[in-house]
């Protein structure tokens, strides 16, 4: 008779090796339960809290079919404010900018998906088109509070449109709110130009039929060429080889475009590097396209100018 039958007669005794492993599942367990309670318990907000009932409300967008976003013509469901509203020219400022829904929720970081590497892009734009900055706010303590610090190159109203994605939703939803800069604006630059130099550098957008015409998908060439052949080190920003962003005269909205060569480990040829994107725009009039790239240790930000035709 064996020593487990002995001691406990209908049921197998543990022996002294299975009882250390019960022990150690045991408090595994419980760490692996605690853990998880302290861990964030995600966003408070529901689907419902990005809903707008009625007409003409900012749909999500498709990131596979990247659309002309009518921020401010439409309604969104989100409340988007800053302070200060008016700062001068050239003036360094820190912001804080408010992020809500409609019923007044505040969206704090919490309640966004990582996109692009960041919770909350901001993309703003003086009247003129020509100061396009790309800022990322960072949380403040009071939930809905965002900061960051900006100096608008001119003077002019200008426009900072939110670019974020809910978690609940996963889908890129929209804001926009103003700025006042006093002053006269700078005019709105006239010149349209798919070509553009910045120092040894020959960028190059072209559209596959040589235009953009209203509501037809077109797609778009970027071509970057070093001047005596020499390599172009296109590197990573923001998890993608390049981002376009497009704005209407009228700052009516945006379209942000990325590349479709998404794979970071084969990047374009190092001599000739051809990126390719696609684009719908609803309506005619005059266009830029902001293309925001790394060429070696520099960031840079290259406009062109162009006009969507009826
Ligand atoms: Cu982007």
């Amino acid at each position: 008779m064996s020593d487990s039958a002995a001691t406990s007669p209908g049921a197998p005794a543990l022996t002294s090796v299975q009882r250390r492993q019960v022990v150690w599942l045991t408090v595994g367990a419980l760490v692996l339960y605690f853990a998880f309670r302290w861990m964030p318990t995600g966003t408070n907000l529901a689907h419902g809290d990005f809903r707008l009932e009625g007409d003409n409300v900012l749909e999500f967008c498709d990131p596979a079919a990247p659309q002309f976003l009518p921020v401010t013509t439409a309604r969104s469901p989100v409340e988007f404010s800053v302070s200060p509203e008016s700062v001068q020219p050239e003036q360094e400022v820190d912001f804080t900018f408010r992020l809500a829904t409609s019923t007044g929720k505040p969206i704090a970081p919490v309640d966004l998906l990582i996109s692009h590497t960041r919770k909350l892009h901001l993309m703003l734009v003086d009247p003129s088109l020509t100061d396009y900055q790309h800022i990322h706010p960072i949380p403040g303590e009071v939930p809905g509070e965002w900061h960051v610090s900006f100096a608008p190159k001119y003077a002019g109203t200008y426009r900072i449109f939110a670019d974020f994605m809910p978690a609940v939703t996963a889908r890129g939803l929209y804001a926009s709110v103003d700025v006042d800069v006093p002053g006269t604006p700078q005019p709105l630059y006239h010149e349209l130009s798919l070509v553009h130099r910045d120092g040894p550098y020959t960028f190059e957008l072209s559209m596959d039929d040589g235009r953009v015409r209203a509501r037809e998908s077109t797609d778009l060439t970027l071509k970057i060429r070093h001047d005596d052949d020499a390599a172009v080190n296109l590197g990573e920003i923001m998890g993608s080889f390049a981002h376009l962003v497009a704005f209407d005269e009228k700052r009516s909205g945006f379209a942000h475009l990325h590349p479709q060569e998404t794979d970071l480990e084969s990047p374009p040829d190092l001599y000739e590097p051809e990126l390719h994107f696609n684009i719908t725009i609803p309506n005619s009039g005059r266009y830029v396209i902001w293309a925001q790239l790394i060429l070696g240790d520099n960031e840079l930000f290259i406009p062109f100018w162009f006009d969507v035709e009826p």
